[in-house]
């Protein structure tokens, strides 16, 4: 229990050093029927990781009332909801919807009073007794997919009355108020024809955009799923379809910037070359082969995808700042260590208010693939996000002339290369007269001047940063820690630490 305290205090701590970032993870309902290494459950969730977990999906039944989708989901419900013995201050909510329930009983709930109360009045119930503190719409998507254009309205009305019956209900029993999130579409037409984005921002504890899947085998051109920037091959109406432009169109149409949560993937999309050429925008026929535990072609998990780069060509797109890689006539784009870095810069740049990965289940969770520990790519967003990353010169993506749109890099050394000499000088915060970085590859380092700081490098400069009042930079973790203590004879910190990144 004491350490458990320790653990918990550390927690905040880190919560207010640098930005109080959220980290917002979704659980999927059906990722304990994969097989083998890749079945994954509410067990398999490090308590630690994130600040917000999301139970996808449930659903809405023909009487208008929130209910459970799985026959076992409610078991699932009390060891997800348990997790919170373990973190204190985590907080888990339920998502209603998804792809694959649509949109016709969203359109029925919402397109009378009575229904909606129904619904609200259900979700209330449904919520306290299995021990969320909140609901995430994920409604795909209103005014699309079949639902009628008044539904855009309509989903504004919802909103309004869950967030002032999830407050009366506050009151009333002195509990939290209920928390009320949405995940949202990311592509620019979904968006105009499903949301009243300043509407439903004020009744929204936070929106979650959800920036993947703009790219897959559903066309018949290689793109990638996940890119940062618009892409020089991207025309038409495709110039839309990357992250940035679907943040910036949130942000610029009324959402607070802190209100917005932006999508990292831990997934790929795949294709099938149908010609020699191997680049983005290449001609494709179709998924590569489904991967042996997601089993659903056109997609890979994380942890399939580290199996595929053994024996591939992994390219840097420069212009998207992501990569993709390729075998024999098989291409996925997928993400990174890295591309998260310049991801979450761009997240800081911009105070986005953090940040929300789809999904737990498809990083390498058990760290049994990749070779780079439990949960790489949250456990590095996770860092990333709590450490302080000094602002980059925001260049605009060069556009290249095609088809010198990538550099190759090497498998293991997955670097992306130095912004180009273009661009603008540096912002003011380097420290003076400092060559530490000078030689050394971007990332934190201990400062051998300094217990009570580190230096962090990004592109051969310099950088120094305090650590909190009472702690010390521990290499262990790169992060700033309480000194280490010994008890009975044993040093004891160093799981503690680990679970902290
Ligand atoms: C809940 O209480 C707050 C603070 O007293 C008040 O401002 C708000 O109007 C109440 N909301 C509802 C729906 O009762
Ligand atoms: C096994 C499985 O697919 N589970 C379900 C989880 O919940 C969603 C609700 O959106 C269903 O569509 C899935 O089929």
């Amino acid at each position: 229990m004491a350490r458990l305290t320790l653990l918990a205090g550390i927690c905040l701590l880190l919560a207010h050093f640098g930005s109080a970032s959220q980290l917002i993870c979704y659980f999927t309902n059906w990722s304990q029927y994969r097989p083998g290494t890749g079945k994954y459950v509410p067990d398999n969730i490090d308590p630690l990781l994130c600040t917000h977990l999301i139970y996808a999906f449930s659903v809405i039944n023909y009487a208008n009332q929130l209910v459970t989708y799985e026959w076992n989901d409610e078991i699932l419900y009390k060891s997800f909801n348990g997790l919170k013995q373990k973190n204190p201050s985590l907080k888990t909510l339920l998502a209603v919807g998804g792809w694959n329930f649509g949109t016709t009983q969203f359109t029925t709930m919402v397109s009378t009073p009575a229904n909606r109360q129904t619904f609200i009045q259900s979700s209330i119930t449904f919520l306290r007794t299995h021990g969320f503190d909140g609901l995430d719409l994920d409604w795909e998507y209103p005014g699309a997919r079949g639902s009628p254009a008044e539904d855009k309205q309509r989903f504004t009305l919802l909103c309004k009355e869950l967030l002032e019956a999830y407050e009366a209900e506050g009151n009333a029993t002195g509990k939290p108020r209920l928390m009320l999130t949405a995940a949202v579409a990311a592509g620019k037409g979904t968006i105009d024809t499903g949301y009243e984005i300043a509407e439903i921002a004020k009744y929204l504890d936070f929106i979650s955009v959800m920036t993947y899947d703009f790219h897959g085998a559903w066309e018949s051109f290689t793109g990638h799923n996940s890119p940062l920037y618009r892409g020089s091959h991207d025309k038409g109406d495709l110039i839309y379809f990357n992250t940035d432009s679907a943040m910036k169109y949130w942000r610029d149409q009324g959402a607070p910037a802190e209100k917005l949560r932006m999508g990292f993937a831990t997934y790929g999309r795949t294709f099938r070359l149908s010609s020699t050429a191997s680049g983005v925008g290449a001609p494709a026929s179709g998924p590569a082969s489904a991967g042996p535990y997601t089993r659903e072609a056109g997609f890979w998990s994380y942890y399939e995808i580290c199996t595929f780069l053994q024996g591939s060509s992994i390219q840097w797109i420069e212009d998207q700042k992501v990569p993709y890689a390729t075998k024999g006539n098989e291409w996925v784009g997928f993400d990174t260590q890295e591309s998260y870095e310049t991801k979450v810069r761009y997240l800081k740049d911009n105070q986005f208010g953090g940040a929300f990965v789809w999904a737990l289940d498809l990083d390498d969770f058990a760290g049994q693939f990749c070779g780079k520990g439990n949960y790489p790519l949250i456990s590095h967003l996770k860092k990333l996000l709590n450490t302080y990353l000094p602002p980059l010169p925001s260049f605009p993506p060069t556009i290249a002339p095609e088809p010198g749109t990538v550099t190759p890099t090497s498998a293991d050394a997955l670097t992306p290369t130095a912004p180009p000499s273009t661009a603008p000088p540096a912002p003011p915060t380097v420290a003076p007269g400092a060559e530490f970085c000078e030689s050394k590859s971007d990332g934190i380092y201990s400062n051998p001047k300094n217990p009570n700081s580190f230096i962090q490098c990004a592109h051969g400069r310099t950088y120094t940063q305090s650590c909190p009042a009472g702690t010390i930079y521990d290499d262990s973790c790169k992060c700033c820690n309480w000194p280490r203590v010994k008890s009975h004879g044993n040093i004891t910190t160093q799981d503690e630490t680990q679970s902290l990144v």
